[in-house]
């Protein structure tokens, strides 16, 4: 519940941004954490730290032109929100779904402030992207409309500026025109620009595998903290994009099987466990449905437009978008026996749904902790490029496991030092922001 001061900031986050719902969801959650922090530090209230976070430091929208391969002009809004830079430049990733809004990209640069402050790396918060569909346009299609996005986007972005990265509906192709583009306009070789490039130029081992990696790092040592693990474990994983596909491996490496993964359309369910290969060969190489699947494995089901949470599950790790874990799911998951809940996604349970496992004994962990270690190996990659190095696979993913590790053990610890023992939540939202907030105290008012 929110006191009577935060009840103010937040009334006047929503007065200040109408109609951004998504926004308005990740502010609030943030905010009610807050209250026994300002008890403690009353001059984060007086400094006005959560009014500032709540503002950001720049917002940037555009328009892009691009022309189809039928020769039609199409036009497209472009977002860059760079929300805080207290420890590092603004790093999170570039997201194209047509559901893209202000409200959307500022409720992913929110969240990734705290994020990227668990991760312990220097890099400070923000999001970007554009309401361009990708789905069923060419390679072609794809490349000028990156070009065109680039041109623009190229006169705010830099290595100590500010550092996009993929996110739903960019990948390696992507980053790849958005990289050219960018060397071709500056003509400067700054690998540091962009996070998650192609391993022959710059890219960093692992960055591929990192998020989805992470988050299975994350749920294990929350099980660990039970005395539990993922061996011999049923799990759910929804999507079938990057993080669903290696939240899915690394899980089947542990010990669990993963009986379901879905896309925008449906979800296939797999008994014997999904086949990863299978999977990354449909999604990643033919760029196909996951309802493809079902006519290699005959035993597989697809269920069109069907609710993959309700198949019963020991560990669900929602991996496709925000707010696909309604109450009802949530109360569904438990009822089912389900034990741990580790969000790949960003925000994908809604409030409701997160009540409901806060109110049981599930082990939960929500995105801005559990998907970290994508951004992690992100900041690694900027670390490599600023030395002009690059790193083992093995060396890469035991950096990557310690730091989940680590962002754990800081958000068991601060839920316990502020009387919440075992609430994700509220450990990983003091945590991010403490180190955020001390920063900006220590800068002045900027
Ligand atoms: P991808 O584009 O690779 O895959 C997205 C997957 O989610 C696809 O299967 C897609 O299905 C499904 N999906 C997307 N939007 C919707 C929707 N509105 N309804 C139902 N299904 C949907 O993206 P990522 O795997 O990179 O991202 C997945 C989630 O993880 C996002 O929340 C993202 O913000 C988060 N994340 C990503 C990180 C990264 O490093 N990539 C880091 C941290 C978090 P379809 O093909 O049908 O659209
Ligand atoms: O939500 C996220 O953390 C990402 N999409 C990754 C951002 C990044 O800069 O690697």
């Amino acid at each position: 519940m929110l006191n009577e001061k935060l009840t103010v900031v937040f009334n006047e986050v929503i007065a200040r941004n109408p109609g951004e719902a998504e926004f308005h969801q990740a502010a609030q959650e943030v905010i009610e954490c807050l209250g026994p922090v300002l008890t403690r530090h009353p001059e984060i209230g007086r400094h006005k730290i959560i009014n500032r976070i709540c503002e950001p430091e720049r917002q940037i929208i555009f328009r892009i032109p691009w022309v189809d391969d039928n020769n039609e002009v199409q036009i497209n809004r472009g977002f860059r929100v760079e929300f805080n830079s207290a420890l590092g430049p603004y790093k999170g990733g570039l997201r194209f779904h047509p559901s893209v809004y202000l409200g959307i990209i500022k409720f992913l640069g929110f969240e990734q402030i705290f994020k990227n402050a668990l991760t312990g790396l220097p890099i400070g918060g923000g999001k970007g992207g554009s309401d361009f569909n990708p789905k069923g346009k060419s390679d072609g299609e794809i490349m000028r409309f990156c070009q065109s996005f680039m041109t623009e986007l190229y006169r705010h972005i830099g290595e100590h500026t500010d550092v996009p990265a993929g996110d739903i509906g960019v990948g390696g192709r992507e980053i790849g025109f958005l990289f050219g583009q960018y060397k071709r306009i500056t003509n400067r070789y700054e690998s540091g620009v962009l996070t998650g490039k192609g391993l022959d130029w710059g890219g960093s081992l692992v960055r591929t595998e990192a998020t989805g990696y992470g988050s299975v790092y994350f749920v294990d040592e929350m099980l660990k903290v039970r005395g539990s693990s993922f061996e011999g474990k049923t799990a759910v994983v929804s999507g079938s994009g990057n993080v669903a596909i290696y939240t899915s491996e690394k899980i089947h490496e542990l010990g669990g099987k993963v009986v379901a993964c879905s896309d925008s359309n449906g979800y296939i369910h797999d008994r014997d466990g999904i086949d990863i290969e299978l999977v990354k060969q449909i999604k990643e190489v033919q760029r196909g449905r996951i309802s493809e699947y079902v006519q290699e494995r005959k035993s597989a089901k697809y269920i069109e437009g069907g609710n993959i949470w309700e198949i019963p599950c020991e560990i669900a790790m929602p991996s496709a978008t925000e707010n696909e874990i309604s109450g009802k799911d949530a109360k569904t998951l438990v009822g089912n026996g389900c034990i741990a809940v580790g969000e790949g996604a960003n925000m994908p349970s809604t409030p409701e749904a997160v009540k409901v496992f806060l109110g049981t004994e599930i082990a939960y962990g929500p995105g801005k902790a559990a998907n970290a270690g994508g951004v992690a190996t992100s900041a690694l990659e900027m670390q490599q490029n600023a030395s002009r190095d690059s790193w083992t696979f093995e060396y890469t993913d035991r950096r990557l496991r310690a730091i989940m590790k680590n962002i754990h053990e800081s958000c068991y610890e601060t839920a316990e030092e502020y009387g919440s023992p075992g609430n994700y939540v509220v450990g990983a939202n003091i945590s991010g922001f403490l180190k955020v907030a001390n920063s900006m105290l220590s800068m002045g008012v900027i």
